[in-house]
């Protein structure tokens, strides 16, 4: 998509007098970015059209990825960088006097997502378009994103995420694609002519799903697929129905919040409401597109596929059922057998928690023809695993429907013909240790696909100046393959480009330095060690881990006065769920330190905390560049994958890591000596549970150091903490340390005290920083979504991509 300086200049000043009948000088930055945004939709909207158009004409098989979360950020930069229109617009702008910056700053950030999960739907829908791949989304435009943070007297305090409320330029809203979705009422099965039984409905609710769909544009191939989210209505036939403002609300909200939980779950009933609302509108979109193809409904599965990412889509298997069942006539057998080679599901956690159950009754009430259709699928799965070998013990483990609940999990592998986990090491234990029964039962189902990020947002966009060192170093084709990031270690020893890589990280940590200012008041050196976590505040993540190690620091300071570690700065980020009490203790406790250790005169600067309110993704984009050291430090087991880890490296952070999720695989790319590693294995973690043999107040009794910290909970040192610091002591004394902090706690010390020794040698710090960007193209989002094509979706690019790209 080209277009020259003074073709944009027009189009956009004609625009922007259209719009809002302005001229530049006018405009506030709002009204500017509306401009831009309207004017590349409308240019992208014909690429947009041609992309579905030949899919359709080469009957192209596609992916449709079903996500509850999708966690985009801002794309105004992103979709400039993929049209190919980013320095043009830049430079044009800056012509008419318009600082693209600003432009961005006003877009809100499109937050549908919690973290991890949703982040990375978002990175693959990038690299499927950028790939050239046929996928699209299916998703909920939920009105209210997950909650803006704020910390009021160091409590996390939850603010509503309106970030509908100024419109949203990138989404295009296709009543023509509406449909319908029913809920409760009666159904029984009536036989219909011999032998033929069909459902009959009363007394259901029927609501309207309503496409708003959002294109995605692949990276300078032309290409763009669609994110498709849904959004609720009453259907205007119903509107008699519901004559009070209540009772609409009621309805209305189905698609109002995205819940803010990654495990523990409020409103139970409205979340489960949500599963089947995106998932039967998806569904039904899919088969209505399916049917213009004019291809018989039995081979279906050569033209659909669809991901189930997390179980929370699982109910894409009983609905797709439904559907060939009861309006395609298909026997129970076939529809089976189809639904089988359509469905895959990828397996993002092993916290037990975390394990959708749904209660039969809620199910059945809500619900109540895919309940009979579950029912069915679990009777026959029983049925057919007693004919087979395995013992009662296997089925019993793998049934669907167990002690009153409906198992999500377990209807997403029964209905799936892949299962992938999302690390190496994860995807080993779900067949070892959480899932060993089905895989006895299906070896074959299951696989690994290590989790990817988007280097263009990740690293063009968000690091801009390691990107130009990287042009002028290595050349450009990194930007297309990044596997080509590899050509830097022909310059390890080159003082040159090191100096040229250091200033450009100092240039970052200039950056969030000032924002830090602006942002907290608090004043922190570049020439500090920026120490990052970001992630969701959560036990097994370990931010209490980090927390004790800087109340050592401090103590070790304050006891000798002379010590001169290398000064750091430790930076966190991280939201909590609302009702996951024990998080915002921590968050509370953090907060605090930081006031107590960031006043002290006596800590001389040597040490500051910075927990920046309101982690998401745009702040992610500011902190990562500016990152020394990546902190990954969940107890082994416990991270399925991790992504923060692979961003960081990509931006030369130095992983301090337990070999937990990807950190293995990124220890694996950079070699030992590139990463700093510590903390108990997978195989000691499985020892002590076994065994029961763990015990915390040992370490309290005999370690002094640790015993020293742990007081500082509640003797007073940190102030503010009272009800707080007595929590975390309990949970580390009183109920033995779940997340096995203290077990970690000194090689965690000696971990990072290897750490200041590497950086304390420069020399060898940005040898190793360069490395860990050399090797960071092993973890991008277009390796991973390539292997999902080829080995789980068997879906190609269009056949003539590549030749011409420009697809018409
Ligand atoms: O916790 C996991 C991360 O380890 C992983 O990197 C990410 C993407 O695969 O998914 C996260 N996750 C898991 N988010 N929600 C869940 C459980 O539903």
């Amino acid at each position: 998509m080209k277009i020259t300086k003074e073709q944009f200049q027009k189009e956009f000043k004609n625009r922007l007098n259209e719009k809002y009948a302005m001229g530049v000088e006018d405009a506030s930055a709002n009204e500017l970015y509306n401009t831009l945004g309207s004017m590349m939709r409308a240019a992208y909207s014909s690429k947009w059209h041609h992309t579905w158009k030949n899919y359709l004409a080469n009957q192209q098989k596609q992916v449709y990825y079903f996500s509850i979360e999708f966690l985009p950020g801002k794309l105004l930069e992103s979709n400039l960088l993929n049209m190919d229109w980013l320095e043009v617009v830049e430079e044009s702008l800056e012509d008419m006097g318009i600082d693209l910056k600003e432009l961005i700053n006003v877009e809100p950030d499109m937050g549908l997502g919690n973290g991890g999960l949703g982040r990375l739907a978002s990175c693959f829908m990038d690299s499927i378009a950028s790939c050239g791949l046929p996928g699209n989304g299916n998703g909920i435009r939920y009105q209210y994103g997950l909650f803006k943070q704020k910390f009021i007297d160091g409590y996390q305090v939850e603010l509503p995420d309106d970030w509908l409320n100024n419109g949203n330029v990138w989404e295009v809203r296709k009543d023509s694609k509406a449909v319908n979705v029913h809920f409760f009422g009666d159904v029984h099965l009536e036989e219909v002519e011999y032998g033929k039984l069909k459902p009959v409905y009363k007394n259901q609710q029927m609501l309207r799903a309503v496409p708003y769909d959002t294109g995605m544009i692949g990276y300078k191939n032309e290409m763009v697929n669609t994110v498709r989210l849904w959004s609720v209505e009453i259907p205007a036939s119903e509107e008699v129905h519901y004559r009070s403002i209540e009772e609409r609300r009621a309805l209305e909200d189905l698609t109002a919040v995205l819940y803010p939980d990654d495990s523990n779950e409020k409103g139970r009933l409205t979340r489960l409401a949500q599963e089947y609302f995106f998932v039967s509108a998806g569904i039904q979109s899919i088969v209505r597109y399916f049917k213009t193809l004019n291809v018989s409904i039995h081979n279906i599965h050569e033209y659909v596929a669809i991901h189930i990412n997390d179980t929370h889509p699982a109910l894409c298997i009983p609905e797709f059922m439904r559907i060939l069942l009861d309006e395609e006539d298909l026997t129970w057998e076939e529809a089976w057998a189809i639904t089988l080679k359509v469905m895959s599901y990828t397996n993002h956690t092993i916290m037990a928690e975390a394990m959708e159950k749904w209660s039969v009754d809620m199910i059945k009430r809500l619900l109540p023809r895919i309940y009979q259709i579950i029912e069915e699928i679990d009777r026959r799965f029983v049925e057919d695993m007693s004919l087979k070998v395995y013992d009662g013990k296997v089925v019993e483990n793998t049934k669907i429907i167990k002690h009153g609940e409906v198992h999500m999990a377990h209807l997403a592998i029964i209905g799936s013909h892949s299962i992938n986990g999302v690390a190496k090491l994860h995807s080993e234990l779900l067949k070892t240790t959480v899932l060993p029964d089905f895989y006895s039962i299906y070896p074959n189902r299951f696989n690994n696909k290590t989790n990817g990020i988007a280097q263009r947002r990740w690293l063009q966009l968000s690091n801009r100046s390691l990107s130009e060192v990287l042009d002028k170093t290595i050349g450009t084709t990194w930007r297309h393959d990044p596997l080509d990031l590899r050509l830097l270690l022909n310059y390890q020893d080159d003082e040159k480009v090191l100096e040229e890589i250091y200033q450009s990280k100092r240039k970052n940590k200039k950056r969030l330095a000032d924002f830090i200012e602006d942002h907290s008041g608090i004043v922190v050196s570049p020439d500090a060690i920026f120490d990052v976590q970001i992630k969701r505040l959560h036990a097994y993540k370990r931010q209490l881990l980090n927390l004790m190690h800087i109340i050592k620091c401090y103590q070790d300071i304050k006891e000798n006065p002379e010590s001169k570690p290398h000064p750091r700065v430790f930076i966190f980020g991280a939201k909590a769920a609302p009702s996951y009490t024990y998080a915002k203790t921590i968050i509370k406790c953090i907060n605090e330190t930081a006031q107590l250790i960031n006043n002290d005169p006596d800590v001389k600067d040597l040490i500051k905390i910075v927990f920046l309110e309101n982690y998401n993704v745009s702040l992610a984009e500011l902190i990562i560049p500016a990152a020394d050291v990546s902190e990954q430090i969940s107890l082994a087991t416990k991270e399925a994958s991790g992504t923060s880890n692979m961003k960081l490296m990509l931006n030369g952070a130095v992983t301090l890591a337990t070999l937990d999720g990807a950190n293995i695989e990124i220890r694996d790319a950079v070699g030992d000596e590139n990463i700093c590693t510590f903390g108990i294995t997978k195989d000691e973690v499985y020892d002590y549970y076994q065994n029961q043999s763990y015990s915390a107040v040992s370490y309290y009794e005999n370690d002094p150091v640790i015993r020293r910290v742990i007081e500082a909970f509640i003797d007073g040192t940190i102030p503010n903490i009272y009800h707080e610091g007595t929590e975390i002591f309990d949970s580390l004394i009183r109920y033995n340390d779940e997340f096995f902090v203290l077990r970690d706690f000194k090689s965690y010390v000696e971990a990072q005290e290897k750490i200041e020794e590497c950086y304390k040698d420069q020399n060898h710090w940005r040898k190793m920083s360069l490395r860990n960007i050399a090797h960071a193209g092993a973890f991008t989002s277009d390796e991973t979504v390539k292997n999902y094509a080829d080995e789980i979706w068997h879906i190609d690019t269009l056949p003539n991509y590549g030749d011409e790209k420009g697809l018409e």
